[in-house]
C-alpha cells in the first residue's frame, strides 16, 4: 500500500508551517515544502536558489519565468515524492501547484496558462485549504519583506484560490477554518485525513489530467 499524499495550502500567515508539522507528526509522515525545503535557508537546489533570490527581492524575473521556475522546482522533486509514497510513507506537503496558480493568477496571468506546467505532477489525495481572511492574516505578526506579502496581493491570491476550489474534483479540496486555535485546526486537519479512503491503487493519478 502506498502512502497518502496530503497538501496544505493557504495565504501567507495562514498557519501552514505549524499545521504541516503537527499533521506530519500525527500521521508519521514526511513533511516537505514548496518552494524548496523548510526553512528559507534550505532553498538549496539551483532552481530553489533562483526562486529564493526572487522572493527576497534580490533579483527580477519575468512573471512567466518565475512561474515556470516554481513549477520546475516541483518537477525536480517528483521522483522523490513518488519513491517515498511507493515505499508506503505518507507525505504532508506545504504548498503545491495550487499556490503556483494562485500567486501567478493574482499577478494577472491567465488561469489556464498557469495550470499547464503542473499538469501531470502526482495528484494529492487531498488538499487542505487553511482559510483565513486577509485582514486576520495581516494581523498575525505583520508581513515581512518578501514579495507578495501585502494586503492587496493577498486579496487577489485569496480570490484565485476560490477559483481553484471550484475547479477541483469533489473531495479533493477541503476548507478548514484557520481562524480557530492551533489545536482545533490541527484536530480538524487530522480528522480530514483520517476520514480518507485508503489509496485505491499503488500509483498516483496525474494532477489536472481530467
Ligand atoms: N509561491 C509559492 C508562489 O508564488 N508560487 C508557487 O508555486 C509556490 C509554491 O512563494 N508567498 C509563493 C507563495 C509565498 C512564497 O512561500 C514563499 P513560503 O511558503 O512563504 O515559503
Ligand atoms: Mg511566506
Amino acid at each position: 500500500m502506498r502512502g497518502l499524499f496530503v497538501v496544505v495550502e493557504g495565504l501567507d500567515r495562514a498557519g501552514k508551517s505549524t499545521q504541516v508539522s503537527r499533521l506530519a507528526s500525527a500521521l508519521d509522515a514526511k513533511a516537505i515544502k514548496f518552494p524548496g525545503n523548510i526553512p528559507r535557508e534550505d532553498r538549496t537546489t539551483a532552481i530553489g536558489k533562483m526562486i529564493d533570490s526572487y522572493l527576497v527581492q534580490q533579483s527580477e524575473l519575468d512573471d512567466r519565468a518565475i512561474h515556470l521556475l516554481f513549477s520546475a522546482n516541483r518537477w525536480e522533486a517528483r521522483q522523490g515524492i513518488v519513491t517515498c509514497l511507493e515505499s508506503g510513507k505518507n507525505i504532508v506537503c506545504d504548498r503545491y501547484a495550487f499556490s503556483g496558480i494562485a500567486y501567478s493568477c493574482a499577478k494577472g496571468l491567465s488561469y489556464q496558462w498557469c495550470k499547464a506546467p503542473d499538469v501531470g505532477l502526482p495528484e494529492p489525495d487531498v488538499t487542505i485549504f487553511l482559510d483565513l481572511s486577509v485582514e486576520e492574516a495581516s494581523r498575525r505578526g505583520g508581513y515581512g519583506e518578501e514579495r507578495y506579502e501585502s494586503v492587496s496581493m493577498q486579496s487577489k491570491v485569496r480570490e484565485a484560490f476560490a477559483q481553484i476550489r471550484k475547479d477541483m474534483p469533489q473531495g479533493k479540496w477541503v476548507v478548514v477554518d484557520a481562524g480557530k486555535s492551533v489545536d482545533e485546526v490541527a484536530a480538524e486537519c487530522e480528522s480530514v485525513v483520517r476520514s480518507l479512503a485508503k489509496p485505491s491503487s499503488a500509483s498516483l493519478a496525474p494532477l489536472f489530467a481530467q
